[in-house]
């Protein structure tokens, strides 16, 4: 079972994605969200592209939502209902990808 990130590790692994990655928190529920522009809607579907294979093979989906060259992404673990280190693990790997597709 997937667990909370305890008040320790949002200290050490969260807060630098929020302090550096550009990663925000969201209002009203335990989730963070972080919004990417990209020069098109093709390097805006590539990079969805890159980050839905790697969401799928380590099963933990983002919620998205795109609009041209827009990617709006929201992550957060169902299964525990909130912020769990599956949604760390996501963020560095949606960073990377978003670095490789920019
Ligand atoms: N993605 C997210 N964001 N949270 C989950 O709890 C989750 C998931 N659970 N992807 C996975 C799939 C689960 O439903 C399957 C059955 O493993």
């Amino acid at each position: 079972m997937v667990k909370l990130l305890t008040s320790e590790e949002r200290t050490l692994k969260l807060q630098p994605l929020i302090e550096t990655g550009g990663w925000a928190l969201v209002d009203g529920r335990d989730a963070m969200k972080k919004s990417f522009v990209f020069g098109d809607f093709v390097q805006a579907f590539a990079f969805m592209t890159l980050v839905a294979l790697k969401a799928e093979k380590m099963d933990h989906h983002p919620e998205w939502f795109n609009v041209y060259n827009r990617v709006d992404i929201t992550l957060s673990t169902h299964d525990c209902q909130g912020l769990s280190s599956r949604d760390i693990a996501l963020a560095e790997i949606i960073n990377q990808a978003a670095s490789t597709a920019k």
